[in-house]
Order: C-alpha cells, then structure tokens, then sequence
C-alpha cells in the first residue's frame, strides 16, 4: 500500500485548458454524487473498491458526451473506418489512463485528497483487464489508443472473456493457475449493447437449391445457433477529441434457435446444450505463439469474426451504402491469423446471402482484408483440420476450396507444372490428415500483408513466404511495431514525465520524437543528476513492492536488471539464468569479487501445458531461494520472480529498470515492445541483434547498447553447418561448471536431478535456441555493463540517450504508417 503513494507532482501550466472542462471542486462533487447516487454509499462507509467505483462513474460522465459526439460525426460523415479484429487486446487498468488522456489526472488527484483519499492507492483497486496473453495483445490496445489520439474512426473488435489470462502463483516454485475473476464485481467502463445483438450459425450442412431464375447458389443449414452481445469499451484518445470503442462479443444461448426441437432429448438436455452455448466466450486461451487446435478454439475465433463482420456490414447497410463501394467505407486487419476467417465468413454472405457474383465479391475482399505476422516460429503459425472444418464449417471449407481452386490456377500460370510449389503455397496441406493453412490463406488475400520490425518483415519475405513475394511483389510491407507513450511514460513515469515536459515542452506526448530536443543534456551535470534521482526514486517505489509482494529486501543501489515478457525458450530466461549462475559461481569461489551489485527480476507467464517454460521458473524460483539466503556473497546478488506478471505490474518494473534484457535467438523475436518500454524508461539494452532491437541501435546508437551474440546470418551459417552445444559446454570450464551445478541437488535438496531438464534440453535435445553459442558473449556484455555502471556520469549520459532516442517506436508513428500504407483513412477530430 505504502508502495502506491507517489509524490504528487504539481504542474503549473497544466491548469490551462484540460480536453475536458472539469474543475477540482466539480471533479469532487461528481465523485461524491456518483458514491451517494449510484453506489448507495456514503463517505465514512466508503472503502477504496467503491471509491475507485465512484471515480470511474464521474469520469464516464464525462466520457460518454465525447463518445456519443464521436459516433454522431462518424456516421455524420460517413466515415471510412479501420476494423481491428483481434483475440486479444491486453488493456491493463483503464482509469489512470482514461483521466491522463482527458487531461483530468491533476483534477481528479486534487478532488481525491480534499475527501482524504490518495488517487495512485484508488488505481490500485482496479483488475487489470488481461483479456491477452503478451506482446500481440497489448500491441493492439496501444494501437487502439492511438487510433483515438490520432482522430480515425476505428473500432477494435475481441471478445469479452469471462475470464482473461489466468493469475499466476508459486507453491514451493513452481507455477500455479488460477482463473481470473476482473469482472466479479462489475465493470464500470463497459456498456452492454443489447439492441447488437448477432446471431452465430454453428456445425449443420449445406445444401444446394436452384433459385427462380434456374440460378445454384448454397444455403447453410446451421445445427445451432450462438447470439453475440456486444459490451463496448470507450477508448479516449489523448485531448479526447475522439472517443472510439473497443466492441467485445460475449456469447449466449440463442433463444432464436429450437433447443428442445434441436435436443430430441427434451428440457433438460436442451438446457444442457445452452450452457455449452455460454462456454463460448469463457476462457482466453493462454498459448502466446503455439498454437492448440481445439474445437473450442475454433468456435471462438468464428463466433467473434461472424459477430463482428455482420456488425460491419450493420452499419455499412444503415448508411444507405450499396455493395460497390464497401471496400471503400471497410478496411479490416487481421491480428494474426487468429481473425483469418472473417474472409470466408464475408464471402459466404456477399455470394450465398446477398447472391454477389464471386468475382466481385472476391474483388472486394481483396481490397478489404490486410494482415498483419507476429511470428516465424513454425508451432505458432495456425493450422485447422478439415475434418474439423467440415464438422464446425461446412460451408466455409467449400468457399475455401474454391478460393484455393483459383489461387492454384494463378499459381499455374506463373510457375507452369511446378507441383513442387502448388504444395507449398496450397492454403490445403496434403497428407494423412489434410489441414488449413490459415496464413496461406491471410496472404493470398489481403491486399497486404506486414511484419512488425524491418527484419523481421524481411525474413517473412526471404525465409516464410518468398514464393508469395514474387507471386505478389507489392504485398509484403514492413510496419515497425510502436508503444503508446500515454501508458508507458506520461502515466507509469511521471517524475520522468515532468521533467520532459520541462524540458522539450509538453508537446512529446503527442510528437514523441520531441524528446530528442533534450539530447544535448545527456551530458548535462544537472541533467544527468535530475534524469538519476527519477531513476532511483523509482527504483525505491519498486523495493517497496518487492518486499510486499515477497518478502525479499533488495536494495536500491543494486544494477536491477530486468526481463519481463513470456517465458519461451526462444526468448532464453535460461540464458539469464545460466549468467546468473556463472556471477554466483565467481562469488563462491572468491567472496571478494568485486561487482557492482545486481538485482535480477523476472516476470513471466508460461503456457499452462509448456512442460520447460514452467522448468525454467521451477529453476529461477529455486536459484533465487538458495542466492538470496546465502550470506557468504554479502548481498551481491539477488534474484526476484514476481508472481502475477501483467500490466499494471510491467508499469511499476520499466520505470525502475537499469537493465532491459532482450535476449533472444537471433531472428526469432519478431519485434518485441517492452524492449521500447525500458529504453523510453532510460534503462540500457543488453540485446540481440533481432527484431525492434535493431532499429532501436540505429536510433540511440549500439554503442550505447550492450549488443550481443550471434546475428541472424551467422545463426543461419551455424545451423547449416551443423551446430553442436558440446563444443562449447567442453570449451569454457565456467559454462560447463553452471551446466553440470544444474544435476546436483544444491539448489533443490534432496532432489538431484530437479533441474536437470534444463541442463538436457541445452545439451542432449540440441539446444535449439542457441544459448551455449551465445553464453560467452552474453557474459562479457555483463562485464561490461558492471564496468560502464561504475561510472556514473556515463551511465546517466546513455541512460538519457537511450531515452531520448524513442521517437520512432511510439505506436503513432505505427499507426500512421499503416494509414499511408494500409487502411488509407481520414481523421475526423472533434472541434
Ligand atoms: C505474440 O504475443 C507475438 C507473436 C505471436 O505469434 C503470438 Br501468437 C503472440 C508477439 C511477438 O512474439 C513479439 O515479438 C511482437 O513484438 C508482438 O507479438 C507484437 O507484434
């Protein structure tokens, strides 16, 4: 509790026109009415919980004009509009942001204190929404927030899970899940939506039937019905002169649909039958890049696009629109393959319901649909079985065999008898059991399809898809991926906040390249005094929540080195660990080696069914029990694992981070975002040459980076060479040391071997993510960043610099290249 409090920071010039007009003693009048009105409560009954309520209910108040004032416009002009299809959008808290964008958070902090109440301690009663699992999701509500900010309409289209990413514990190390409960009690920014309403046909079969004219056409009889509700989630952009929605769909019985006819069985099992209806939209599947080919999973990502596509063509029909020119009111971007089909869902209404010709139903998709690749990893890229397709889709696998019929022909005609290719490129893989190739499919039809870092994009040119590249040369685009700097610096950091704004003026929030102005202070004493002081109060809010969260004491003039993302084996926790191990070693063996002490903290979720990701916190929980209780190495070292990794925790850990650690295999990270977090944060990178690290040395400079390891070609060159861990394991003693530390029972007594895995899977099994080729170089990296640390003006200086260098990676920036490029829109900002 103590740890929420953050010193207020009073902001003279921001009395001068807040995006909402709200005076403090207003602000406290609507808090106060909202907890007498609508929470039947009054102040000395009042708990926090309903003191976050009431400051919610006043903020919507003045939310909702905006958002109904949006809407008006939107159809008033009728708007071209972006539709975000996405099975993620990984929100996090929403007050502090929504009071930071209508300008309101000094308002709203002043009228809390004149009821005796601290704001920072009334954010900490709000869930987080996790209705994602990582890097994709959260993506998408950056974007969202910057959509807004920057005046398009848009709207982001997901599901309402009933329960988002499970909450994480530790017993005796190793991970437990429990359900995520954000919506127990309610949720005051949604707004159910009942005259919404869609209807869902699932399984059944399809049928042919000759028309008046003598004319075929197919008519899906569907074996039950599904009905979407759709909650809307106000999204305020910055200055709210745009409050878009983010519509989720929460799926129910269709008492549209004949149960007891359906169930022959009769009342009870036809209730039976609803409730499975109601198991739809329950649990986020908490796989980040694998995917798990369930039933259930299917229906969901049809369930949502189905939904979410008819709501599309909703409001293109009560525009009074004619299908000509849908592709010119329509764009929508797939988030992955997991929206994917959305475009037969939207050819089997424009061919089968509204009797379109193909042709031109085809012609519009095309312009329509864009799609956007996370990843290479070959476990991630989405496959269905037809078999599954045929049960769940009938008619669907029919639209997507003809589309594939024609695809086949153009293939034909570009690489003549090159059956070879045909099975390469076929959105149908043959074999035992026949599959759909959702990528293969995303890419024959968007008119384009992006990465999300430059080299990134090229290898999905060069490695995924080249055939594609020659097929279509235009379509393959790179958008560098970006973050919102409302969220990740004006809300999580405002010490860091106000002194930019000090410095190169408030204007960096919505021109974040503006922080480049405070370049020239880098090596500014007083600056660089200034920046630091942040930087350590900041790491002192963070002391204060470890020793709630765990109980451990670290102190706040340790390095606090930092990795924070999933745990995969591809972004090499174990690597750390094994550094990890290799500083312990050097402390046993000579307790006065001299190193500046470090903290090394992780936060990570794994798959609940990834067996080594949950070995690698088993082994990072274990190490840090015997480290941090070892008194031989006087405090040197100490290892965190914070339980519950998510949001609102990642805004407390990137504003106290020395260290960003971004560290995985070369060509396997596609971009990464927390790597922008930490740096606009002012902590320094040790990295990779991958994904967005690269464009992030070409802003700041690599050499005020810790740059490491192998690069993508000679990854590539070692793989093809054959690559084997022994050589390496029996080459440097010290590797070799940790490795075999790792079959002892010292960090887990009584239990040799409880580690071993580990060891296994870098030796044995292959290492395929390269750790032991990459170890070497990782540790001189850390050497190096013990000696930079000792000097502190130069520390400070490249701290700064990192910092300031970010301009590029706002999701602004993202978001209007995907404009020229993608979605073409107009802004419409309200005067
Ligand atoms: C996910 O979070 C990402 C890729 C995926 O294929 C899936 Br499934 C989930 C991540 C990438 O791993 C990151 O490198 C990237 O920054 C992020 O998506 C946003 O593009």
């Amino acid at each position: 509790k103590q740890a929420a409090k953050k010193t207020i920071i009073k902001n003279k010039s921001a009395e001068i026109v807040p995006a909402v007009a709200c005076t403090t003693k207003q602000m406290r009048q609507a808090i106060l009415d909202r907890l007498h009105k609508s929470l039947a409560t009054e102040e000395s009954k009042a708990n926090n919980k309903a003191w976050w309520n009431a400051t919610c209910y006043a903020v919507n108040e003045l939310l909702f004009e905006k958002l109904t004032d949006t809407q008006k416009s939107h159809s008033g002009h009728d708007t071209r509009a972006v539709n975000y299809l996405s099975l993620e959008f990984l929100m996090g808290r929403l007050l502090s942001n929504n009071l930071h964008n209508l300008e309101l958070f000094n308002v709203a902090q002043d009228a809390l204190k004149g009821l005796g109440k601290d704001l920072y301690e009334i954010c900490e009663e709000e869930p987080d929404m996790a209705l994602g699992n990582g890097g994709l999701g959260r993506l998408a509500a950056c974007f969202i927030d910057s959509l807004a900010t920057l005046g398009y309409p848009a709207i982001g289209y997901g599901i309402h899970y009933e329960n988002g990413l499970f909450a994480q514990s530790f017993q005796d190390g190793r991970q437990i899940e429990r359900p995520d409960t954000w919506r127990e009690y309610g949720n005051p920014w949604e707004i159910c939506r009942p005259e919404s309403i869609q209807h869902v046909p699932l399984y059944g079969y399809v049928e042919t039937v000759i028309d008046e004219n003598g004319i075929s056409h197919k008519v899906w009889h569907a074996g039950q019905k599904l009905k979407g509700v759709p909650w809307d989630v106000p999204i305020v952009g910055y200055g709210a002169k745009t409050v878009n929605i983010l519509r989720l769909w929460e799926s129910r019985a269709d008492e549209a649909f004949d149960w007891d006819v359906f169930n022959a069985g009769g009342y009870v099992d036809a209730q039976v039958e609803k409730s499975k209806a109601e198991t739809i939209s329950k649990v986020l599947y908490p796989n980040d890049s694998t995917d798990e080919g369930k039933e259930l999973r299917l229906i969901q990502q049809y369930f949502f696009c189905a939904c979410s596509v008819k709501d599309i063509l909703r409001r293109f029909r009560r525009a009074g629109n004619k299908w000509p020119i849908l592709a010119e009111k329509v764009a929508i971007q797939l988030n992955d393959t997991h929206p994917t089909i959305a475009i037969p869902e939207l050819m089997r209404i424009l061919v089968d319901e509204e009797r379109l010709d193909w042709n031109f139903a085809w012609s519009l998709c095309e312009k329509i649909f864009s799609y956007t690749n996370h990843t290479l990893l070959p476990e991630a890229l989405e496959k269905w079985s037809v078999a599954l397709f045929e049960k769940v889709l009938p008619r669907h696998l029919e639209i997507i065999y003809e589309i594939n019929r024609r695809f086949l022909e153009t293939v034909e005609q570009k690489w003549p008898g090159d059956n070879d290719i045909k099975a390469k490129l076929s959105i149908v893989e043959e074999g035992s059991q026949r599959m759909v190739r959702m990528a293969n499919l995303c890419v024959v039809t968007s008119h384009k399809v992006n990465g999300v870092a430059a080299v990134h994009s090229e290898l999905v040119k060069t490695d995924l898809f080249p055939e594609f590249d020659q097929l279509y040369p235009t379509k393959l685009i790179n958008v560098t991926n970006g973050i919102t700097p409302r969220r990740w610096l004006k809300a999580c950091n405002p010490a860091l906040a106000a002194l930019y704004d000090e410095t190169v003026g408030k204007d960096w929030v919505v021109n974040l390249d503006k922080l480049k102005d405070a370049l020239p202070k880098a090596t500014d004493t007083v600056f660089q005094k200034r920046f630091m002081e942040i930087k350590r109060d900041n790491k002192v809010e963070l002391v204060n929540i470890i020793k709630d969260l765990t109980g451990i004491e670290v102190s706040a003039d340790a390095i606090f080195d930092i990795q924070i993302k999933r745990l995969h084996e591809y972004k090499r926790q174990q690597l750390n660990l094994i550094h990890i191990l290799t500083l312990y070693r050097r402390l046993l063996d000579n307790p006065d080696y001299d190193m500046v002490p470090r903290v090394f903290l992780f936060g990570a979720k794994a798959a609940p069914g990834y067996h080594m990701a949950k070995q690698i916190i088993y082994a990072l929980n274990k190490v840090a029990e015997k480290v941090n209780s070892d008194k031989r190495i006087k405090g040197k070292l100490k290892v965190v694992f914070l339980p519950n990794y998510r949001v609102s925790l990642a805004e407390k850990m990137f504003p106290a981070a020395d260290i960003s650690e971004q560290i995985s295999t070369a060509g396997l990270e596609a971009s990464g975002t927390g790597n922008m977090k930490f740096a606009l944060n002012g902590a320094l990178t040790v990295g990779t040459m991958d994904g967005a690290n690269i464009e992030m040395a070409e802003e700041i400079g690599a050499e005020h980076m810790f740059i490491f390891g192998l690069s993508v070609a000679e990854v590539k060159e070692l793989k093809t060479a054959g690559y084997n861990p022994y050589d390496y394991y029996y080459n440097n003693p010290e590797l070799k040391a940790v490795l075999d530390w790792l079959d002892t029972d010292f960090f887990t007594p009584g239990q040799p071997g409880a580690l071993s895995d580990i060891k296994r899977s870098l030796l044995e099994y292959g290492d395929e993510y390269l750790c032991l080729a990459d170890y070497e170089s990782y540790c001189k990296a850390h050497d190096a960043i013990d000696t930079t640390y000792r000097n502190k003006a130069l520390w400070a200086e490249k701290a700064i610099r990192n910092s300031a260098a970010m301009g590029k990676f706002n999701s602004d920036r993202s978001i209007e290249d995907y404009v020229e490029n993608v979605w073409h829109l107009k802004k419409y900002p309200l005067a």
